[in-house]
């Protein structure tokens, strides 16, 4: 007779719980330079959780042929009429691609291409995102709750931050009269 055994890892009201478990928690105090209303940030405490990854790293980063799996949660708020979002990246090794998926909440990927062309998709419960290679992502909750949901990326794949830190995205997703709306961005350092 084989064994069957429990799995050592789990996806439980909402959380992930297991071995090889990471948290990494983003507070405003950490994302110099992601939000552009300065006078807007200055009003809010810098200890204000904006978001929040468990990820499930069972594979030495780098290796090529496994897989990473996380979990977002994106706080609702605002910096000015800027939602809460992620910082954003491209992958170190640019052609990797990966997987989103809505869980509960509501928001906005934003992607952009190496060109700076940028769209938006709707996330939301059951909402399925594949991030094609050399596009940048980023998630901005829309609504009023959290807004979680899941990834899934190679783990060869390393992130780079770099980029997006210096030239930002070339659209923003802010509140207009009440509508969320991509708009280029006034900041347009990539000349
Ligand atoms: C990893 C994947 C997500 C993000 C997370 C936070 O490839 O895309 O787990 O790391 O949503 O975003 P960011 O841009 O701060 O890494
Ligand atoms: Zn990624």
């Amino acid at each position: 007779m084989k064994k069957i055994i429990l799995p050592n890892i789990y996806y439980s009201n909402g959380l992930l719980i297991g071995n090889n478990v990471e948290k990494v928690v983003r507070k405003i105090k950490d994302l110099n330079g992601l939000f552009d209303d300065e006078a807007s940030l200055n009003k809010i405490d810098p200890d204000t959780i904006v978001y929040e990854v468990s990820s499930h790293l069972e594979e030495k980063e780098g290796r090529e042929g496994g897989l990473f799996f996380g979990i977002t949660y994106l706080y609702p708020g605002k910096v000015g009429n800027e939602y809460f979002m992620t910082k954003g990246h491209y992958h170190a090794k640019i052609d990797r691609t990966e997987y989103y998926w809505g869980i509960e909440g509501e928001g906005v990927l934003i992607l952009m291409d190496e060109d700076r062309n940028v769209c938006g998709e709707k996330i939301f419960p059951g909402s399925l995102h594949y991030i094609k290679s050399g596009i940048a992502h980023r998630v901005a909750n829309t609504g009023t709750q959290i807004l979680s949901f899941g990834a899934c990326w190679p783990s060869d794949a390393g992130h780079c931050y770099d980029t997006i830190a210096k030239n930002g995205f070339s659209a923003r997703l802010r509140e207009i009269n009440g509508t969320a709306v991509l708009e280029d961005s006034k900041k347009l350092l990539y000349v």
